[in-house]
C-alpha cells in the first residue's frame, strides 16, 4: 500500500524483508467482482457512524477528536490489561496523522469465519466486532470507549494498520473505511522491532470532525491516568508535528519532537495517590494499598484500593471500572465507602478512641482530607448513568467491600499510629459538622426572622424573575458606589465586598460562615450551604464577580472562585457564574476615545496610529474605582457592550490542583501561581 500511495509517509515496517506481497483474500469479498451480504452490511455501517458521529463519539469538536484517539489506545490498553502488551506509543504527526503502536499479540489475522474475510479487516470494518471474538478475546476491556476501532476508521479520511504476527507484517490501507486493497502479508526480518504488535495511524476525516486541533496536555493526562491504572505500562506520547511529512520510521527516531512525555509507574495507583497529595500535608506516610485479584462464579476481579489521608478538608475519591473514570460512582464506590466506615469505626472502637456509649463515626465524617482511588477491572462491565460512567454490576459492591474491609482492618493494626491519626481526624470532623449545623441554622433563622430580610450591603434590583436577575460581586467600597450609581438598577444587584475575603482553600464551613462576607454572600444568593445548599432558590441566574484588573484583584477572584468551586459547585456546572472583563486602557486618538480590553488590542491600536498624525493618548486603568459611576457602565456592566467570560470546569483534577496550589500551604508556590495564573478555571465566551 505505501507503494500504491507515494504522497503519504512509509509503512513503518523496519527491517521487513522485501518479500513479494501475497494477498490473503480478495479485493471483493467473495472472489466474484460483487458485492455480498456483509460488504452491504458494512457499508451500511460506515454510513450510519458518518451521518451520526455524534451517537458514537460524543461530539464532532475537540472532545469527539480526542475520543477517536482513546478509542485507539484503550484497544492497546486492553490488550495490556491482558498481560501481552507492555509499551504504547504515540505520536502525533505531520498532516493530521495519529500513530498509535503497542507490542501486544497483534491484531489476530486469519480468516474470520462469519465474514470469510481476515479478522483484521473485520475488526477495523465491521461495527463491533472488537475484542471480544475467538475463544482468545479479552479478560477486560474497557466500556465508556468501547465503539470499536472500525468507527475511528469510518471517520477517518484515511487510515493504515500494520499488524506484527508470527514474523510477518500484516497491512491494509482504507479511506474513509473502505479497504483501498487487500491484507498484504509480507515477511518481517528478524531485528524488527517490536516483533509482534499493532499499529494504526489515522487522518480524522474533515468532513467530519470540526478541526483537527489535537491539545498535548489534554491527551497525556488521559495518557498518565491510563498508565497509572495499569502499573508496568509504558506510554510514551509525542508530540511529532514539527517533523518533515516524509520522514522515515528511522528518522523519526532521531529528530527532536515538539513534546515527549513517559508514563511509568510501578506504584499503580499508590503512585497516584501519591501525586495527587504532592502538594498536602499528609497523615500517613505511605498510601494504603490494596490489590487483589478475587474470583467469581468462574472469572477473576481485580481490586486496586489507594487510600492516604491529608490534612485539608476535600474529598478527592476517584473510581475507575476497567481504567473508565466512572464520575456517576456506582457498585465499586458504594462498597468502598462501606468498608472505609466499618474499618475505621471497628478500630476506632478497639483502640478505645469511641467510647461505648458514643455514636458511630458517619461515612461522610471520613471523608474530609480523604484521597482514593478504587480501580476494578472485571470482564462484562455495566456502565449506566446519564454519562454512562456508572458502574452498575451488583456483585461489584459486596466483592469490593470485603476486600477492602479486610485489608484496611489489617492495614490499621499495624500502623496504629497512623490509624488513631485518621480517627482523630474523623471526629474533628464529626464536631466541625455539629459546629457548621448550628451556624447555618442561625444563618437561616435569621433570615426568618427578618422577614427573609436581605443584607443591608446589598443594593438589590426591582426585578424577582432570577432568570431577568443578575449580580455583581464587587471588591472595594468605592468601586462598589460606582457601580450601584451606573447599573440598570431594574435588573442588576450588586453587593460590595470588604476587604481580604477569607481563604476557604483551607477553611471548613462552620469558620466560612463565621464570616460576615460569606454570610452576606450566601444570604444575597439565596441558595443556603452546605447540606441545605438549593440551586433552584437562587435568586439571580447571572453572578458576576467583578473585581479590579491589578494582581490584587486577580487575588481577591481567586478566593471567590475556590469558594465557588468548593461550596457551590454547581452553580458553576450549571453555568451561572461570570467573571466581568473590565478595560485596561483607555486610549484616545485625537478626539476619538476607546476602551480596550487586552494588550493585544492596544497593540492594534498603536499600529494604527503610525500612519496617522492624531495626538494619542493612553491612560491605563488599575482599578474599577477609578471609572466613573457612566463610564463603569459603558465598558464592563451594559449587557449589549460587556465583554463577560462564563466559568467552566474543564478539568476537574486540574482545577483540584490548580486550587491546592493556588490555595495551599505553601505561600512562595501560592505567590508564583497567581502570577502566572490570573485565572485558573478555563474561561469560556
Ligand atoms: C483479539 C484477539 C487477540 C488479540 C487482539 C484482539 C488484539 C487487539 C488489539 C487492538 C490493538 N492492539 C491489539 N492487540 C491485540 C489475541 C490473538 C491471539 O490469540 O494471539
Amino acid at each position: 500500500m505505501a507503494q500504491s500511495d507515494p504522497g503519504q509517509p512509509e509503512l513503518p515496517l523496519n527491517g521487513a524483508d522485501a518479500a513479494p506481497d501475497l494477498n490473503i483474500d480478495q479485493p471483493a469479498a467473495n472472489g466474484t467482482g460483487s458485492y455480498d451480504a456483509s460488504d452491504i452490511d458494512v457499508l451500511e455501517g460506515i454510513e450510519a457512524v458518518r451521518r451520526r458521529p455524534g451517537m458514537y463519539i460524543g461530539s464532532t469538536g475537540q472532545a469527539g477528536l480526542h475520543h477517536l484517539v482513546y478509542e485507539i489506545v484503550d484497544n492497546s490498553v486492553d490488550e495490556a490489561m491482558a498481560g501481552h502488551a507492555t509499551r504504547i506509543d504515540v505520536a502525533l504527526q505531520p498532516g493530521g496523522w495519529v500513530q498509535v503502536r503497542d507490542d501486544g499479540r497483534g491484531i489476530p489475522t486469519d480468516k474470520h469465519a462469519k465474514t470469510g474475510k481476515s479478522a483484521l479487516e473485520t475488526v477495523l470494518t465491521v461495527l463491533h466486532a472488537g475484542g471480544k471474538f475467538g475463544g482468545g478475546g479479552y479478560k477486560v476491556s474497557g466500556g465508556l470507549h468501547g465503539v470499536g476501532a472500525s468507527v475511528v476508521n469510518a471517520l477517518s479520511s484515511q487510515l493504515e494498520v500494520e499488524v506484527r504476527r508470527d514474523r510477518y507484517s500484516h497491512t491494509q490501507a482504507y479511506v474513509r473505511g473502505v479497504p483501498t486493497g487487500s491484507v498484504k502479508r509480507r515477511r518481517l526480518g528478524s531485528e524488527a522491532t517490536p516483533p509482534t504488535g499493532t499499529m494504526v495511524r489515522w487522518i480524522a476525516d474533515e468532513q467530519v470532525i470540526d478541526h483537527l486541533d489535537y491539545d498535548f496536555h489534554t491527551l497525556a493526562q488521559r495518557f498518565r491516568e491510563v498508565a497509572y491504572l495499569n502499573k508496568g505500562l509504558w506510554i510514551c506520547f509525542r508530540d511529532e508535528r514539527n517533523f518533515p511529512a516524509d520522514a522515515t520510521e528511522r528518522e523519526r527516531a532521531e529528530l527532536e519532537p515538539l513534546d515527549e512525555k513517559n508514563f511509568y509507574f510501578e506504584g499503580g495507583i499508590q503512585s497516584y495517590v501519591r501525586f495527587l497529595n504532592r502538594d498536602r500535608e499528609v497523615l500517613q506516610p505511605l498510601p494504603f494499598h490494596l490489590d487483589r485479584e478475587v474470583g467469581v462464579n468462574g472469572t477473576a476481579v481485580v481490586v486496586e484500593v489507594a487510600i492516604q489521608y491529608n490534612a485539608d478538608f476535600q474529598d478527592s475519591v476517584y473510581a475507575f471500572a476497567n481504567t473508565i473514570n466512572t464520575h456517576e460512582g456506582g457498585s465499586h464506590l458504594t462498597g468502598f465507602r462501606s468498608a472505609l466506615t466499618r474499618a475505621i469505626n471497628d478500630f476506632a472502637r478497639r483502640n478505645k478512641q469511641l467510647g461505648e456509649k458514643d455514636p458511630n463515626i458517619t461515612g461522610e465524617d471520613t471523608r474530609e482530607g480523604l484521597t482514593a482511588v478504587v480501580s476494578v477491572k472485571l470482564s462484562e462491565p455495566q456502565f449506566e448513568g446519564q454519562t454512562k460512567t456508572k458502574l452498575g454490576n451488583p456483585e461489584i459492591k459486596g466483592i469490593v467491600e470485603s476486600a477492602t474491609a479486610e485489608a484496611l482492618a489489617e492495614y490499621l493494626d499495624g500502623q496504629p499510629r497512623e490509624g488513631r491519626r485518621i480517627v482523630e481526624k474523623c471526629l474533628t470532623t464529626a464536631r466541625a459538622r455539629e459546629a457548621a449545623r448550628k451556624a447555618r441554622a442561625i444563618v437561616q433563622r435569621k433570615g426568618a426572622l427578618e422577614g427573609a430580610s436581605l443584607p443591608g450591603k446589598l443594593a438589590d434590583c426591582s426585578e424577582r424573575d432570577p432568570s431577568l436577575s443578575e449580580i455583581f460581586i464587587v471588591e472595594g467600597p468605592s468601586a462598589g458606589g460606582s457601580a450601584k450609581e451606573g447599573r440598570d438598577r431594574r435588573t442588576q444587584a450588586i453587593l460590595p465586598l470588604r476587604g481580604k475575603v477569607l481563604n476557604v482553600e483551607r477553611a471548613r464551613l462552620d469558620k466560612l460562615l463565621g464570616h460576615e462576607a460569606f454570610r452576606t454572600l450566601i444570604t444575597a444568593l439565596g441558595t443556603g450551604i452546605g447540606e441545605d445548599f438549593d440551586l433552584s432558590k437562587l435568586r439571580y441566574h447571572k453572578v458576576v464577580i467583578m473585581t479590579d484588573a491589578d494582581s490584587d484583584g486577580a487575588h481577591i477572584r481567586t478566593l471567590l472562585l475556590t469558594f465557588f468551586f468548593r461550596h457551590m459547585r454547581e452553580l458553576i456546572d450549571d453555568g451561572k457564574l461570570y467573571i466581568a472583563q473590565p478595560p485596561l486602557y483607555r486610549v484616545k486618538a485625537g478626539k476619538q476615545a476607546e476602551w480596550l480590553y487586552t494588550d493585544a488590542d492596544l497593540e492594534a491600536f498603536m499600529d494604527k496610529q503610525k500612519e496617522g498624525q492624531k495626538k494619542v493618548s493612553v491612560q491605563r486603568f488599575k482599578g474599577l474605582g477609578e471609572m466613573n459611576a457612566d463610564q463603569l457602565w459603558e465598558t464592563t456592566m451594559d449587557p449589549q457592550a460587556r465583554l463577560l467570560w462564563s466559568v467552566d470546569i474543564a478539568d476537574e483534577h486540574a482545577a483540584d490542583d490548580l486550587f491546592v496550589k493556588l490555595m495551599g500551604d505553601d505561600p512562595a508556590k501560592r505567590r508564583h501561581f497567581i502570577e502566572q495564573h490570573a485565572d485558573l478555571a478555563r474561561i469560556d465566551v
